[in-house]
C-alpha cells in the first residue's frame, strides 16, 4: 500500500485520448515533476506540459490531482489525460516510473479502493463485470450493483439473521420468562422467507448468466435437417458448408451474433447419430456438450420424412434438459411434401420454418425465449464467488430448520451464525488475502 502505482487505463490502440493513472503517496511529487509545476490544485484540470525525465516534451494534457481520501482509491490519485494511441501515454508511463512510482497489478487500483474502504467487494466486482458486460441489461443491473444494490441485499439478510439470533439467545437465557409462545411459529415463517429470497437470487442469477457471458443457442438435430442453413442465414453469410449429404457438417461450429439488446453464441453442430465412425462419434459428443454448454436449445425436425430413430434420440435429449434450458422445436422443409408426424413434438408448441426466411421467425422466437430469461429482479451475482457464498448460506438456514422445531435453540443459532457469515462474505471476505489476490487478479490493468 505504500507503493505508488501507475498504469495506462485505457485501452490500447488508436483513439483520441488515453489516460495514465497514478495512485499513492508520491503521486503528487511525480505529477509535479512531469508537469514541472510548483502546485496543482486539487479536483481542477490543469492543462500542461508534461517532460520526460531528460526534459523532453512528451505531450501536452489535462492534469487532474485527486487529493486523498477523496479519490477512487482513497489515497492522491493523479490522473493524465493525453493524446491517444500508445506511445504518449506509454513514455508518461515510463516517465513516472522513473519517477519512483511501480506498475499496477491488474486490479489494483480497485483493490486499493476496497482496502481503502470506499467500496465493499459486491461494488468491486460490479465493476469488473460492468466492463466486460455483452447486454444492456446487464449493465443497468451492474450499475446498480457498482453503487451498493448488492450490497445492501447483503446487509438486509445479515440484519433478519441477527435479529433471528438475537431472539433464540433472548429465548435461551430467559427461558422461564413470559416469551410469546408463537416465537417458534415466527422465527421458521421468517427463515422460509429468507430462504425463499435466496432462491430466487440463486435462480434468477444461473438463469440470467448469460447477461454477462452472452447467452448461448445451439442447434441441434439428425443430420441433413437443415441446421447449418439456418445458421447461415442467422449469420447472412455462408459460414457453414451445406449439402445435401447427411454428416455434412463434423464439429461444432460457433458464432456471435447480436439479437435485440442481447449478445448470443450460436452453435451449430454435427447432426446427432449413432454412428461406428469416430470422427462423426466425436463430433456426437461435441454436440451434446453444445446442448450442456447453452441455455436455448433449437432442436430441428425435418417435415419431409417419417420420424425415425434418430428423431427419437433428439427427442429424448430434449426431454432430458427441458426443465433446465429453453426448447425451440423447429419443423424445417415445410416447403416439401409433409411425411412428419409431429404429434410428439406438440407440448413444444413447434415452430414451422419457411423455405425462405427462416431467420426471421427463429429469432423472433429467440427474443421472445431471451426476454423471458433475461427478467428477473434487480440482482445478479456475478461471481462463482458470490454464488458460492449465498448457497452456503441457505444449507445454512436449511440446516437451522431443523434445531428450531426441536426447541434446540443453541444449535438453531449456531447455523444461523454460519449463514451470516457466509452471505457476509459477499461484501468482505473471510480469507482476507486469498480472495484478494483472486478476484483483483482477473481485473484489466489501471482499473
Ligand atoms: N427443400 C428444402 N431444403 C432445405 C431447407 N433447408 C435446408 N435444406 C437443404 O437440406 C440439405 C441439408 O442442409 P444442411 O444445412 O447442410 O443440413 P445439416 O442439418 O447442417 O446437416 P448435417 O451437417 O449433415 O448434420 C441441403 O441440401 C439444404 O439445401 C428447406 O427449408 N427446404
Ligand atoms: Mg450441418
Amino acid at each position: 500500500m505504500s507503493d505508488t502505482i501507475a498504469a495506462v487505463a485505457t485501452a490500447s490502440g488508436i483513439g483520441s485520448v488515453a489516460i495514465v493513472r497514478l495512485s499513492g503517496k508520491k503521486a503528487l511529487s511525480i505529477a509535479k515533476g512531469v508537469t514541472k509545476r510548483d502546485s496543482l490544485t486539487p479536483r481542477h484540470a490543469h492543462l500542461c506540459n508534461l517532460y520526460d525525465t531528460n526534459d523532453e516534451l512528451i505531450d501536452e494534457a489535462i492534469v487532474i490531482w485527486f487529493k486523498a481520501p477523496h479519490s477512487f482509491t482513497t489515497e492522491d490519485v493523479v490522473e493524465f489525460q493525453c493524446h491517444g494511441g500508445s506511445i504518449v501515454a506509454e513514455r508518461i508511463l515510463k516517465t513516472v516510473m522513473e519517477r519512483g512510482a511501480r506498475p499496477a497489478e491488474p486490479g489494483e487500483f480497485t483493490k486499493r479502493a476496497f482496502i481503502g474502504g470506499r467500496i465493499d467487494l459486491t461494488e468491486a466486482e460490479a465493476i469488473a463485470k460492468l466492463i466486460e458486460a455483452k447486454s444492456e441489461d446487464a449493465a443497468r443491473i451492474l450499475v446498480r450493483q457498482m453503487k451498493g444494490s448488492l450490497k445492501n441485499f447483503v446487509e438486509r439478510m445479515r440484519d433478519r439473521l441477527l435479529r433471528a439470533i438475537a431472539f433464540a439467545e433472548v429465548t435461551i437465557d430467559y427461558a422461564e420468562e413470559d416469551l410469546p409462545e408463537d416465537l417458534t411459529v415466527e422465527l421458521a415463517l421468517q427463515l422460509e422467507e429468507m430462504e425463499r429470497e435466496i432462491s430466487k437470487l440463486l435462480e434468477s442469477s444461473e438463469r440470467r448468466r448469460g447477461l454477462i457471458e452472452g447467452f448461448g443457442v445451439a442447434i441441434v438435430g439428425k443430420p441433413n435437417v437443415g441446421k447449418s442453413s439456418l445458421l447461415n442465414e442467422m449469420l447472412a453469410y455462408d459460414r457453414a458448408i451445406v449439402s445435401e449429404i447427411a454428416g455434412t457438417t463434423r464439429d461444432t461450429i460457433e458464432e456471435q451474433i447480436r439479437i435485440g439488446t442481447h449478445l448470443v453464441r450460436i452453435v451449430d453442430t454435427a447432426g446427432i447419430r449413432e454412428s461406428a465412425d469416430t470422427i462423426e462419434k466425436i463430433g456426437i459428443e461435441r454436440s451434446i456438450e453444445a446442448i450442456e454448454r447453452s441455455d436455448i436449445v433449437i432442436a430441428m425436425f425435418d417435415a419431409s420424412r417419417p420420424w425415425d430413430e434418430e428423431d427419437e434420440k433428439i427427442f429424448e435429449l430434449i426431454r432430458t434438459y427441458a426443465p433446465g434450458k429453453e426448447i425451440v422445436v423447429a419443423i424445417n422443409k415445410t416447403d416439401l411434401p409433409q411425411k412428419l408426424d409431429c404429434g410428439k413434438l406438440e407440448k413444444f408448441h413447434p415452430i414451422f420454418l419457411p423455405k425462405t426466411g427462416k431467420e426471421e421467425k427463429i429469432v423472433r422466437e429467440l427474443e421472445k425465449r431471451l426476454t423471458r430469461m433475461a427478467g428477473g429482479d434487480d440482482l445478479l451475482l456475478v461471481s462463482t464467488r458470490q454464488v458460492e457464498a449465498v448457497r452456503r448460506a441457505k444449507e445454512a438456514i436449511a440446516e437451522a430448520k431443523d434445531p428450531l422445531e426441536r426447541g434446540e435453540l443453541e444449535i438453531f443459532s449456531f447455523y444461523l451464525g454460519e449463514a451470516v457469515t457466509a452471505i457476509g462474505s459477499i461484501s468482505k471476505p473471510v480469507n482476507f488475502n486469498e480472495i484478494m489476490d483472486k478476484m483483483f487478479g482477473e481485473f484489466c490493468l489501471g482499473k
